[in-house]
């Protein structure tokens, strides 16, 4: 059976077999969304496949979290979504018997091999911006089914009940699970320029394949599912309108000023539940005032974009949406209740819903007082980026993220990368990086600039280029700034 990502067949296909060869698995996961989704295919696939395991999750995989899973009594580890950058780290517990590591990542590998390793960057695949550790997971599951099923196949002599209704065949080869990879590609920000790409595209045409998904071209606004309309307009800032976004008299009059019918049963409609027609109304009449207001063709382009919808999934909710989806999983993870977000991804309707929904709700609240707090005190300016400290008054968790949505408020630069800290305990502080698409094709790559900064005072970090983060030393804020100005200088020169 052919996987979906031919170059990544072979060793999918070794760690699928080594999986098969064990009597159970420590599945061990990060915790964001990305790592979530990865969690929840990999353990829908074990479980398919008849191998019992069990699910730990880590924010960071630092030494500790390694010994800690060295020392249970579990001979065979499954990590996804992490794994690669610590395989130093891993590989001496390898190295002593302790365990056997097979890994889905997507992250870069430090400078060490194991047998079996499943990760993108490997086979030259980009693992930024082409495949996500949900999108390797994908891959082995793919792999484990064919694996699993190869017997059973041969045995009724290779015939496939092949039965598009019901799915049935989508479960049996795991194609079903392409649904939460495109969730986690999603929500690890690999749908730049408004659609995925490359690995992301074939996984993304299996699941079209399975009845699991959708794609079409769609207002690119954030919250078309459960935003009422005027807010779905008003919050909508990765295009600037004037007259619309980040102004709710404004996005009203707007609305008011179409020919729709705007409420119904005394609620604001959202954009899932108008028609076609009326969708095209609202979308030609916000390109129009995008036009009449100068925003230059180029943004405008961003107002649309490929939506991916999770085809079994019920209208007009978080889950159906793979962008709303990922977020709601983001929630839960930043205030580390990784159970629930496993529990939505494998199903859980009721209790891990609602928990999930709550935990997004007070996140929501907890962004926007810190926004809130980021404009009215204002940021640093150095020569190349922009920086605040919020010392305990934002969680270290969502830090980046409320310096992302903050640029482009007043005093805050869209033209500067921004760096914001937060304390992380008595001794650490957390630096968040966070870029645009703009200057990252000027030249900026966080995840470099945050690296070296934070090793120059004997911290550590990395991530994307777009946005990354590091752990430094309590007191060397100011130093690592320094540092951090100098190669965005160097990068954007
Ligand atoms: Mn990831």
């Amino acid at each position: 059976m052919a996987g979906p990502i031919p170059d990544l067949e072979d060793r999918a296909t070794r760690c699928a077999q080594r999986l098969c060869e064990a009597d159970r698995v420590l599945l061990a996961s990060h915790i964001d969304a990305d790592g979530l989704t990865s969690a929840a295919i990999a353990a829908q696939a074990l479980e398919r496949a008849g191998i019992p395991f069990e699910t730990v999750f880590e924010k960071q995989l630092d030494d500790a979290a390694i010994a800690a899973i060295a020392d249970t009594d579990y001979e065979t580890v499954l990590f996804t979504d992490f794994g690669s950058g610590q395989l130093d780290s891993i590989g001496e517990h390898e190295d002593a018997g302790a365990f056997t590591p097979v890994i889905a990542d997507h992250h870069q590998p430090a400078d060490r091999e194991t047998a079996y390793h499943l990760n993108p960057l490997l086979f030259g695949i980009d693992g930024a911006s082409e495949l996500s550790g949900a999108g390797a997971s994908y891959v082995l599951a793919r792999a484990l089914a064919a694996e699993t099923s190869t017997g059973a196949a041969a045995a009724d002599g290779g015939a496939a009940t092949t039965d598009a209704g019901t799915g049935t065949t989508a479960r049996a080869d795991n194609r079903d699970l392409a649904a939460l990879a495109v969730v986690g590609a999603v929500g690890d920000m690999q749908a730049s320029g408004g659609e995925l790409h490359g690995a992301n595209e074939r996984i993304v045409a299996e699941g079209v394949e399975a009845g699991v998904l959708e794609t079409g071209t769609d207002l690119a606004l954030y919250g078309k599912q459960t935003r009422p309309l005027p807010k779905l307009l008003e919050y909508a800032t990765d295009v600037h309108i004037p007259g619309i976004s980040n102004d709710q008299q404004g996005a009203l009059r707007f609305l008011d000023g179409l020919d729709l019918e705007l409420k119904r049963d005394g609620e604001w409609r959202r954009w899932a539940g108008l028609t076609n027609d009326e969708k095209q109304t609202v979308a030609s009449a916000l390109v129009k005032r995008a036009v009449s207001s100068g925003v230059p063709a180029s943004k405008i382009e961003g107002l649309v974009g490929t939506a991916y919808v999770l085809a079994g999934e019920p209208v007009g909710t978080e889950l159906r949406d793979a962008s709303e989806f990922s977020t709601l999983l983001n929630a839960t993870a930043r205030y580390e209740r990784a159970d629930v977000g496993l529990g939505v991804c494998l199903g859980d309707r009721e209790g891990a819903l609602e928990r999930a929904r709550k935990l997004l709700r007070n996140h929501r609240r907890n962004l926007s007082n810190g926004i809130d707090l980021v404009t009215s005190e204002g940021v640093t300016h150095e020569e190349h980026l922009q920086w605040f400290h919020a010392g305990d008054r934002i969680r270290e968790t969502i830090v980046g993220i409320v310096a992302g949505m903050a640029m482009g408020n007043e005093g805050i630069s869209r033209s500067k990368p921004i760096l914001a800290f937060a304390e992380k305990n008595d001794e650490e502080v957390k630096v968040s990086a966070r870029g645009t698409h703009s200057l990252v094709r000027q030249g900026l790559d966080l995840s470099i600039v945050v690296g070296k900064a934070s090793r120059a005072v004997d911290g550590d970090g990395g991530g994307h280029d777009v946005a990354a983060g590091a752990t430094v030393p309590k007191g060397r804020e100011e130093e690592f700034v320094a540092r951090a100005d100098e190669i965005v200088g160097e990068q954007l020169s």
